[in-house]
């Protein structure tokens, strides 16, 4: 076979990247279970480099040069398993597979094991960036065996997204890493987006303003700090108006988000490895909530109390949503860091932060000029204990800490749900408390269930005889 890499699974995302990799160059042999969307594929845009038109499996396996490297781009779980099998069966030791679907990291550990058995390679791939990014240049994270990327990587580097010549590909670590730091980056992806649906709650309930002047509030940010994708699709959406109304579109638009899991998992993983990833969960729940349409409905005329304390300057507040949001955003990514330093050190992937603050920069959804910094930061420190401890961070949060308890505390008094950006703030302001409510945490689980406790002042465990005389033995 002369094809130097083979796309199984012709959807959108993988008819994209196949035809991606032919714009690079390469040529390509294509395969789906069904041949009508490779004959789809080859019909419109078969003029777009080198295909090579197969209708088996083996016929695809043969295709390619060796070692044959095989991109699976189908429905992640059950679907994947099967076509890993039905390839492996057909692959020769040494050859790569690559699942570039959403799959969830712990299936790719079990899969790279299985698969490593049999001689093979297996790289899972996190790939960001939709349909237009599998088309234009993704964000890509591969994990698996470091040679694998000897022959891998320069294919995936050349249809990644570039940012100031480098690649938005790297390879991440062994085994499941690139699948685990791909989930996280959906969970931060769901906590940006909330972040930017509270900042225009904020705008449209506190402030009333009309949407296309929200609108316009999110082109501007998007020339500053919070210049990214997201705002700038932010400055899109609002600004469309429905055909059939006239009414700007997000207001006939069901407000019930949904989700397809990757939020989800990233926040049982958090729970999991013991990271308070609450930006994430904040978001993912905030979803649940919005679907959950006939509780809603019913509580529809639930007391909102008098409080309500209006803001008394649009354009100072405006200025203050901007600072709030930059600060949960920073509280986000800290968040999502953690995590993934933690992933790193539960299954020894070795992955480096920085890295992901470089491919992160393009190609995918939560690309954004803020990434530079968070890039900046580890380069100065490979070992901050937290994104908020980096100079810049610490600084960009103290020059907003204001702003966002005055946000905060506005939308508080109007009943504006802000849980985002309250639990944000709450995470900073507990994590740079010098004392916890959890000693009495700590006085209360001893007091139940004799857990014991330790003391400020010397060494050892302790437990107060609290069904006796109270007196505190040493445990
Ligand atoms: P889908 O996730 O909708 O999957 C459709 C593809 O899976 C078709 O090629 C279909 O073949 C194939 N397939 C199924 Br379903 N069951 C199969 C089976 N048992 N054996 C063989 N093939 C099977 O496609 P997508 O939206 O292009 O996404 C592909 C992957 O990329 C997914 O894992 C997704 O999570 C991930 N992803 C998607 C995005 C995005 O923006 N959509 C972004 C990043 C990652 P058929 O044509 O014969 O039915």
């Amino acid at each position: 076979g002369s094809a130097q890499i083979g796309v199984t699974g012709l959807a959108v995302m993988g008819s994209n990247i196949a035809r991606n990799f032919a714009r690079h160059g390469h040529t390509v042999a294509l395969h789906n279970r069904s041949i009508a969307k490779t004959d789809a594929l080859l019909e419109k845009h078969g003029d777009d480099g080198s295909f090579v038109r197969t209708e088996s499996m083996a016929e695809f396996v043969a295709a390619l040069e060796k070692p044959r490297r095989v991109l699976i781009m189908v429905k992640a779980g059950d679907p994947t398993d099967a076509v890993i099998e039905e390839l492996a069966n057909l692959m020769e030791e040494g050859d790569i597979i690559i699942d570039g679907g959403n799959s969830l990291y712990t299936d790719t550990i079990r899969r790279e094991a299985a698969m490593s058995k049999r001689g093979l390679n297996f790289v899972g791939a996190g790939i960001s960036g939709g349909e237009e990014g599998a088309l234009n240049g993704p964000s890509i994270m591969p994990g698996g065996p470091k040679e694998s990327y000897e022959s891998l990587g320069p294919l995936l580097e050349s249809i990644s997204a570039h940012v100031d010549g480098e690649p938005c590909c790297t390879h991440i670590g062994p085994d499941g890493s690139g699948h685990f730091v791909k989930m996280v980056h959906n969970g931060i992806e769901y906590a940006d987006m909330q972040l930017i649906g509270e900042a225009y709650d904020l705008m449209r309930k506190a402030l009333d303003l009309p949407v296309s002047k929200i609108a316009d509030v999110f082109r501007e940010w998007n020339s500053g700090d919070l210049d990214s994708y997201l705002v700038e699709i932010t400055a899109e959406v609002l600004s469309q108006v429905d055909a059939e109304t006239g009414k700007p579109l997000v207001d006939v638009i069901v407000d019930a988000a949904g989700q397809k899991g990757t939020g989800r998992w990233t926040v049982k993983s958090a729970l999991d490895l013991g990271i308070p990833t609450t930006g994430i969960a904040e978001a993912v729940f905030a979803r649940a909530l919005s679907s959950a349409t006939d509780q809603r409905k019913q509580a529809q005329g639930l007391a909102s109390g008098t409080l309500a304390a209006a803001p008394t300057d649009t354009d100072t507040f405006i200025a203050d949503i901007n600072k709030a949001l930059y600060a949960s955003k920073v509280v986000a990514y800290a968040q999502g860091f953690d995590q993934i330093a933690a992933g790193s050190e539960e299954y020894d992937w070795d992955v480096h932060p920085g890295d992901l603050a470089t491919i992160w920069r393009g190609g995918c959804i939560i690309r954004a000029k803020f990434l530079n910094r968070i890039r900046d930061a580890y380069a100065e420190n490979p070992e901050l204990p937290s994104l908020l401890l980096a100079p810049y961070f610490r600084d960009a949060v103290e020059n907003a800490v204001d702003s966002w308890r005055r946000v905060v505390a506005t939308a508080t008094t109007l009943g504006i749900p802000v849980p985002a950006f309250s639990s944000s703030l709450s995470y900073y302001d507990a994590l740079r408390s010098e004392r916890l409510p959890a000693a009495l945490t700590q006085g209360l689980r001893d007091f139940f269930g004799a857990h014991t406790y330790q003391r400020v002042d010397k060494p050892g465990t302790f437990h107060t005889l609290w069904s006796e005389d109270r007196s505190e033995i040493e445990a």
